[in-house]
């Protein structure tokens, strides 16, 4: 299904069905694998820079399971051109392309970073509500960008879904600062919203306005999410670059 714009905006997220091809998307799966090999040999300053482990993190985030169980699982493996150099092939793929140049009416885009999230099996963490606008990794001085999740295993809806509150992306950029200096949080149940429900080589298109978050995966399956931020070539960024920032997207 192709990406339908209209509903973008007025949603504030969009879903592109069947966007990866079969033989990409079981690539994806090994060069995930080796990247998170490559980086767990990594100096404790890069692991600290590109690696968010689940047992550095809260109990609570992963529905109270403990950290004995969980081993070095990765939650986030950021830079990941860095360690598989591989998934710069993403910001050539048509689908994804052809969405991101409709959504940000801009034929002139370039990637600002790449990561995989993964929320395991029984204990893959939830993400708490919020906007990508502003935010404290590596964000656009004003919101034109988006991000693309790339949907290794589909997305079901008590597997660990992203969630969405459609429409709440229609503020102005002033008003979403100020909400972020503020240090305005969005407090909402975990399955709250709707969800993106999705099958395996879909995108989920993400509004860097809209408000969003996820229960964590309860279910017996793994939730893959490789994560691009696209936005307009030339806007000036804060935070720290990426092997992939800058990098353009052609078709
Ligand atoms: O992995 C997810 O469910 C959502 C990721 C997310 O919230 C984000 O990249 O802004």
């Amino acid at each position: 299904m192709p990406f339908d714009l209209q509903r973008y905006e007025s949603s504030g997220y969009g879903v592109v069905r069947s966007a990866v091809p079969a033989d990409l998307l079981a690539a994806m799966g090994a060069w995930l694998a080796s990247g998170e090999a490559a980086a767990l040999q990594c100096n404790p300053e890069e692991q600290a820079r590109d690696l968010v482990y689940e047992k550095d993190l809260s109990d609570a985030g992963r529905n109270g399971i403990s950290v004995s169980e969980l081993g070095d699982a990765i939650f986030i493996l950021g830079d990941l051109c860095r360690y598989a150099p591989q998934f710069s092939a993403l910001l050539r793929l048509p689908a994804l392309v052809h969405a991101c140049i409709l959504a940000l009416g801009s034929t002139k885009l370039v990637a600002h970073f790449m990561n995989a999230t993964t929320k395991h099996p029984r204990f893959g963490r939830a993400i708490g509500w919020h906007r990508d606008f502003p935010n404290g990794y590596l964000s656009g001085t004003d919101s034109r960008f988006l991000r693309v999740m790339v949907c290794l295993d589909g997305m079901a809806e008590h597997g660990g879904a992203t969630r969405f509150l459609p429409g709440s992306h229609r503020v102005d950029d002033g008003y979403a600062i100020a909400e972020k200096r503020g240090g305005a949080k969005h407090r909402y149940a975990a399955h709250h919203g709707v969800a993106a429900a999705c099958a395996p080589g879909d995108l989920v298109l993400i509004h860097p306005k809209v408000i969003h978050g996820g229960p964590a995966n309860t279910s017996a399956l793994p939730r893959r999410n490789v994560i691009v931020q696209v936005g307009v070539e030339g806007m000036e960024l804060v935070g720290e670059q990426e092997t992939v920032t800058g990098w353009s997207l052609t078709l």
